[in-house]
């Protein structure tokens, strides 16, 4: 299996974790985000999206990350991360269906405007766009703050993919202009996925590394 990848892609990351998770062998094929290896016409025959992350396992050729996730998952027989009965599936399902519609919808598109544009030279933030998502994510963190109160994991008693699908913009945590004080549950929740070595591994090695192929030495 191989896996096309951007080192510090917060979808990507959620990949790696699985992967890291079930210690599965999976060669990485790195891809530079700044230099065009995403619009490549042999990239866009595997993902026409022109994103990562993207699984190539003998005939399949998989893109979005939730469905790479499942399908390792799956593959590896992992009942805990992924179980088979249809109700603690489907409470996997149903918060990572959550993250990418609405929670990490507002926060991805809040963290690129914000952070992303102005850190890597991406052109100004669209502010119209900035204060919708504010509200989005003013509207789904108590959704999350409130369900893991009390709970260690948000599906069930251990951390299975849904876990690792809804922190996976963690890296963005503290620097996107929103107030995320008044949610100590899901602050809490953030720490405890923090220090999961899986996540922890997939951490960019630098801020100057992230979007670029590794260098032989970092890699
Ligand atoms: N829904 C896709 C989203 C993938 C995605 O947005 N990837 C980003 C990197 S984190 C990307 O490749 N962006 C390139 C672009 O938007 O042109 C998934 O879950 O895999």
């Amino acid at each position: 299996m191989k896996l096309y990848t951007v080192v510090g892609s917060p979808n990507c990351r959620k990949v790696e974790a699985v992967i890291n998770h079930l210690g599965l062998g999976v060669e990485r094929e790195y891809l530079d985000f700044f230099t065009g290896d995403l619009r490549q016409p042999g990239y866009l025959a595997l993902n026409p999206n022109g994103m990562v992350p993207t699984l190539v396992d003998g005939e399949l050729t998989l893109s979005e990350s939730t469905a790479i996730m499942q399908y390792l998952a799956d593959k590896a027989g992992a009942d805990a991360l992924f179980p088979r009965d249809p109700k603690k599936r489907a409470e996997v399902v149903r918060w990572q269906a959550w993250e990418l519609a609405h929670y990490n919808r507002a926060f991805g598109v809040l963290a690129f405007e914000t952070v992303a544009k102005p850190g890597f030279g991406l052109g100004p933030a669209n502010t119209a766009l900035v204060d919708a998502m504010k509200q989005n994510l003013a509207r789904f963190t108590p959704v999350l703050d409130a369900h893991v109160k009390g709970r260690g994991y948000v599906a069930g008693d251990g951390i299975t993919l849904a876990d690792y699908s809804l922190i996976h913009l963690e890296g963005f945590k503290e620097a996107v202009p929103f107030d995320w004080s008044p949610y100590p549950h899901l602050n809490a929740y953030y720490e405890r996925m923090r220090r999961n070595e899986h996540w922890a591994e997939t951490a960019p090695p630098s801020r100057e590394a992230i979007g670029r192929r590794p260098t032989a030495k970092a890699a």
